[in-house]
């Protein structure tokens, strides 16, 4: 399977978190792509390319163009601010009863743009947030060009990040950029189905009133889980998108292959149903059972039906990285879809 993998990602390098009331080290590091690349190596999946580089039009199909301009600034504004800072966080933010007006000065800036404190901006996050980009819409350029599926090694992830807002380790949303520009170049409907453990929720607002895009998603209960806010299954779209969200919650603890394997079984029934010209998977591979901030178990040959299973569809499929964070089995999970799909 051909991947799509630049270097340039490791610029984004925030050292740390807020994780259960303290600082810890960042969980999202530039150390996980080393861990697939290893094992796509390993396992001689294919060729390894590096993403052309594209414009910023692409991203402004899907992202506010004041929000792109925001990110590509934030990190000079907050360097004027703060010399001796290492990474820049917002503290505050416009909620309930507050108004929308967007601050000048860095930190209320920042706070209009985050949606939580787990997207820090360093001084390589712009060039690192362009290149994951690069990396989906190459890889969606070669699918349209006839292959008939790709890998994506995409980071920083993109699933949380919505039209104009930071989340969650994400900035720009790679999956929702990519499907997006499969539409512009003469596709009729792409479905997005996210395997990540964390609910897209940034990938269901971005097309929450549409009906060209099918978003589904199987992921942690929102009421016991990041992102706490959306993700529940009464969201069903809106609009012209009313029937076009398929939100499948899962409950923590107690969910392994075989409860797994049930709501995927409804998610791909809905996108046959959908028949889309493309398949994008917001490829997370935090539902294994050893993830250190996720609790469900799947297992590493779980991975290889999951795989099987996504082959079914026997659609052109583009997979974009998302989460992952137990870096010793990260890379063998990921290979383990990606073999399982092209072995089917
Ligand atoms: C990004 B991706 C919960 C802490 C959650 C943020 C998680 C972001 C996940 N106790 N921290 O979807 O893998
Ligand atoms: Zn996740």
């Amino acid at each position: 399977m051909l991947t799509i993998y630049s270097e340039q990602q490791k610029l984004h390098n925030p050292a740390r978190e807020f994780l259960g009331g303290d600082l810890v080290p960042y969980l999202e590091s530039p150390k996980r792509m080393d861990y697939v690349l290893e094992a796509l190596q390993r396992n001689n999946t294919g060729r390894i390319e590096r993403p052309e580089g594209f414009s910023t039009e692409p991203i402004a199909r899907v992202h506010r163009p004041d929000y792109i301009a925001f990110l590509e600034t934030a990190w000079e504004r907050w360097h004027q601010t703060y010399p001796e800072a290492d990474q820049a966080s917002p503290y505050c933010f416009p909620h309930r009863g507050l108004r929308h007006v967007i601050p000048e000065q860095i930190e209320g800036a920042l706070g209009y743009y985050s949606m939580d404190l787990t997207a820090p901006v360093v001084e390589g996050t712009w060039k690192a947030i362009r290149a994951s980009v690069d990396c989906a819409l190459t890889a969606a350029k070669r699918v349209r060009e006839g292959e008939p599926v790709a890998f994506a090694l995409c980071r920083p992830p993109g699933h949380h990040a919505s039209v104009d807002l930071m989340a969650g380790y994400c900035f720009f949303n790679n999956a929702a950029v990519a499907a997006q520009a499969l539409l512009d170049k003469g596709a009729d409907k792409v479905a997005i189905l996210d395997v990540d453990y964390h609910h897209g929720h940034g990938t269901q607002s971005i097309f929450y009133s549409r009906n060209d895009v099918l978003f589904a998603s199987l992921h942690a209960d929102p009421r016991q889980d990041y992102p706490h806010y959306l993700g529940h299954e009464d969201e069903t779209g809106e609009g012209d998108g009313q029937g076009f969200n398929l939100n499948l919650p899962l409950a923590l603890h107690v969910t392994g292959w075989a409860e797994y394997r049930r709501a995927l079984e409804v998610a791909l029934g809905r996108i046959d149903e959908f028949q889309p010209d493309y398949l994008v998977v917001s490829l997370g591979m935090d539902t294994y059972e050893r993830d250190p901030i996720s609790f469900f178990s799947i297992k590493t040959p779980d991975f290889v039906e999951l795989g099987h299973c996504l082959a079914a569809l026997k659609t052109p499929t583009l997979f974009v990285f998302e989460g992952g964070y137990e870096l010793e089995a990260l890379g063998n999970n990921t290979v383990s879809v990606l073999e399982g799909f092209s072995s089917f």
